[in-house]
């Protein structure tokens, strides 16, 4: 199975315009040869450092441009974030994503952060970044920490990024992708739905993603999560299938990288969120918190796998020999059994 970097744009508006049967079918049929249908890969989330960014993205509670009465805080201590990745990873996550809100990070912030990594890797996580805007060097010193993927989001089409955000540009977006790989990254980018874009702008987000020279191991599909006070907070929402089918053109586009079902789940039905794991994504955030809001609750989590028979997996992009099961999730009450936990790294 050839994995193509050439798609058209009418080829994906076609998709888009395709029957949703035949959409997940073929999407499934994909998933299959490349990834266990049965398995999704299970990352958490840490805020490390929150609020006050000077960018003017719509969508963003912690946009200083925003009235959003959100808690802001500085860099978390070393030590909190060590405490934070030991819940995850008891809690059955097999990465840990560290998210910053920064324009871009200073080289003193790097050197804090690397630190953070190094540890949070010593615990056999995964290691995950979202700082921003990012130098070669920067870029480069974090791969030398040991950083396993850094997250940047395209967000959107090219077309409709500049409805959403001002203060940078898809270039500077596209022009850190390019530090990340360069520096050996694995890549982490996707994009956000429900922002009032049209299907023409979903189409172009996943043509862009699909086209860049390697495709992002990792594709965080987010529904927009409406928070009071960002300009965003009273579009209309989405037609849940659209989100059904942006995760499907996802994995029909990008058939060998992990699709993350990412922000928006703890408004999505069980019967949404089954839809779209039929429809190609493998992995999600689990624990109370996204960011800055509520995640989907972790025992609705454990609930729900067990309801569709999907086991946690630490299979990963890194390798592809189909990895270990690691069986199921351990938030709520299956925390105090002991002999249920994962083996300590
Ligand atoms: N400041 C860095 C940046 O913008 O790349 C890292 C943190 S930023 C919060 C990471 C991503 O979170 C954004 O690119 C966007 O995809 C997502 N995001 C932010 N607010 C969101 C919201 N309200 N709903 C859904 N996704 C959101
Ligand atoms: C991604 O694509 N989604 C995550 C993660 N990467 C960093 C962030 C979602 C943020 C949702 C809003 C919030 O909680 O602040
Ligand atoms: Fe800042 Fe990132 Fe939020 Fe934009 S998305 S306002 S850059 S934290």
């Amino acid at each position: 199975m050839t994995i193509r970097h050439d798609w058209t744009r009418d080829e994906v508006v076609a998709l888009f315009e395709r029957p949703l049967n035949d959409l997940l079918f073929t999407a499934q049929e994909l998933h299959r040869q490349h990834h266990d249908p049965d398995a999704i890969q299970v990352s958490a989330l840490l805020s490390i450092k929150t609020g006050a960014c000077p960018e003017d993205c719509g969508y963003c509670p912690q946009s200083a441009h925003h009235d959003t009465s959100l808690e802001k805080e500085s860099l978390l201590a070393l030590d909190e974030v060590v405490a934070a990745a030991h819940a995850a990873r008891a809690a059955g996550a097999t990465r840990f994503c560290m998210g910053a809100a920064w324009r871009s990070p200073r080289d003193a912030d790097i050197e804090l952060v690397a630190s953070m990594v190094q540890e949070v890797k010593a615990l056999g996580l995964e290691t995950c970044l979202t700082l921003g805007m990012l130098t070669d060097t920067q870029a480069t010193a974090l791969r030398a920490a040991g950083l396993d993927y850094y997250n940047h989001n395209l967000d959107t089409s090219p077309e409709y990024y500049p409805m959403v955000v001002s203060t940078h540009g898809y270039d500077d977006r596209l022009r850190t992708l390019d530090a990340v790989r360069e520096a050996g990254l694995s890549v982490c980018c996707g994009g956000i739905v429900g922002m009032g874009e049209t299907r023409a702008d979903r189409a172009g987000l996943l043509l862009q993603l699909a086209n860049l020279a390697h495709h992002p191991e990792s594709v965080p599909i987010n529904h927009l999560v409406k928070v009071p006070g960002t300009p965003l907070a009273d579009v209309p929402d989405l037609d849940p299938f659209e989100l059904v089918r942006t995760v499907a053109i996802a994995r029909i586009l990008m058939p060998a990288s992990v699709v993350r079902l990412s922000a928006g789940r703890e408004q999505m039905s069980d019967e949404l969120q089954a839809l779209c794991f039929l429809a190609g994504a493998n992995s999600v955030f689990h624990g109370e918190q996204l960011l800055t809001t509520p995640n989907a609750a972790p025992a609705r989590d454990i609930d729900l796998f067990a309801r569709l028979g999907l086991r946690t997996s630490d299979h990963t992009e890194h390798d592809h020999s189909g990895g270990t099961d690691r069986g199921p999730l351990l938030y709520g009450s299956a925390c105090a059994n002991e002999s249920n936990a994962p083996e300590p790294a």
